[in-house]
């Protein structure tokens, strides 16, 4: 399976994704990671030119809220239908609840959002999901 990864926006938080990188590999994934200080439109490029399964995009300072107003946007331009996008880190600029923040990116187009989840929960739930086929 291949999954395209990276920060959104102009967020230089490195760890995480440098975390995830190694997880996702240590679980066989196929990786492209586009690493930190990356844009939405990049992230679907890197998407269709690589064929990917999985779109897991993570976002630490909260800007995601920001740039994840596009999505539905540009899901509408391309045929995306079989990817599962995926969100998680710290999805809000302070605090917010999951009750506040899982519906709100599901309505910006997220099949699973991950707002404080430990990462190898959220990656045991992506592998789960993946398994039983996107609904
Ligand atoms: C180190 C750090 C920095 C460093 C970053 C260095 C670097 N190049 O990485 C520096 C000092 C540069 C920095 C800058 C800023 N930071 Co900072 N930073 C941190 C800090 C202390 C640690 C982050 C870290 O590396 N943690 C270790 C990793 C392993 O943990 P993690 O990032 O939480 O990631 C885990 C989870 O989020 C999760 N996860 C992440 N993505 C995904 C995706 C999925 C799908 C899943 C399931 C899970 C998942 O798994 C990860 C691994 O366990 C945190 C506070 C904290 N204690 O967390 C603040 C923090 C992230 N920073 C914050 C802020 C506000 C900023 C600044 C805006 C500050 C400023 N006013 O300038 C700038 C932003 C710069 C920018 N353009 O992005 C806030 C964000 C708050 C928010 N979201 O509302 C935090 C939370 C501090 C705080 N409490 O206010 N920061």
């Amino acid at each position: 399976m291949r999954v395209v990864t990276g920060v959104v926006g102009n967020d230089i938080h490195v760890v995480a994704n440098r975390l995830i990188e190694i997880s996702l590999k240590e679980r066989d994934f196929e990786v492209f990671n586009l690493g930190v200080n990356t844009y939405l439109e990049e992230f679907i490029d890197a998407v269709i030119e690589t064929d990917a399964d999985v779109l897991l995009i993570s976002s630490l300072n909260g800007e995601a809220e920001g740039w994840s107003r596009d999505l539905l946007f540009l899901k509408g331009r391309f045929d995306l239908d079989g990817v599962l996008f995926a969100i998680g880190g710290n999805l809000s600029v302070g605090e917010a609840s999951q009750e506040d923040i899982i519906p709100k990116y599901k309505a910006y187009g997220y099949d699973l959002v991950f707002h404080q989840v430990d990462l190898n929960e959220g990656l045991d739930k992506i592998e789960e999901t993946l398994k039983k086929g996107k609904q």
